[in-house]
């Protein structure tokens, strides 16, 4: 069976430094581009948000970053300004091999956010990337990057319940962990079927 490796936002705003620096978000850059070597398939996702997107803080007059606001697709974190289009936040870390087959870029429409690699966040609306896997008879994913508790576990969740057979390699992502939400996103997995290797 054919295996893709996913990389999920291995990018400089969430790396020490960044606007929204994942800790430790640096340390998958090494494991990550030892990871590429193993799979003939690799695609990587990058947050690409518009400026003034409605998942920053900053678009909600009295909201701060890590506050919640109820979206029609249900409870949004807000975030500090970050991966904006252009900028070199968005940039992928300078470190990581970018030579994969596919980037997909997410989070570019203004009014909702997406932290998975498959739907934006109302769980429905698709980026394509399902499409392009099964076109090409990838059925067996291995996920790694950043952050475990949101674009990572997001991606994994909704790759199981597409069916497909996902492997989330822990050692090779890091976690926000926003109350708890590490934990969550561990529990969530695994209930799904996700292989955590650590
Ligand atoms: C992410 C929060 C906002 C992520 C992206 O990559 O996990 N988290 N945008
Ligand atoms: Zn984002």
């Amino acid at each position: 069976m054919s295996q893709a490796l996913i990389v999920v936002d291995v990018q400089n705003d969430f790396c020490p430094g960044g606007a929204l620096a994942v800790p430790g978000g640096d340390e998958v850059v090494a494991p990550v581009n030892a990871m590429m070597e193993r799979f003939d398939t690799v695609i990587l996702t990058q947050d690409w948000h518009p400026a003034g997107h409605y998942s920053f803080a900053s678009a909600h007059p009295g909201k701060a970053p890590f506050e919640t606001v109820e979206m029609p697709y249900g409870t949004q974190v807000l975030w500090p300004d970050h991966c904006v289009q252009g900028t070199e936040g968005a940039a992928f870390h300078k470190d990581l091999r970018t030579d994969g087959d596919l980037i997909i870029r997410k989070g570019f429409r203004a009014g909702i956010d997406s932290y998975s690699g498959f739907f934006e966040n109302d769980r429905t609306t698709p980026t394509g990337l399902e499409g392009y896997l099964r076109s090409r008879g990838i059925m067996d994913l291995t996920l790694a990057g950043l952050a475990t508790d949101f674009c990572v576990a997001f991606t994994a969740l909704d790759a199981a319940r597409l069916g497909f057979a996902v492997t989330v390699d822990l050692a090779a992502c890091r976690a926000i962990d926003l109350e708890g939400s590490l934990q969550t996103a561990l529990s969530q997995m695994k209930e799904a079927g996700v292989d955590l290797q650590s």
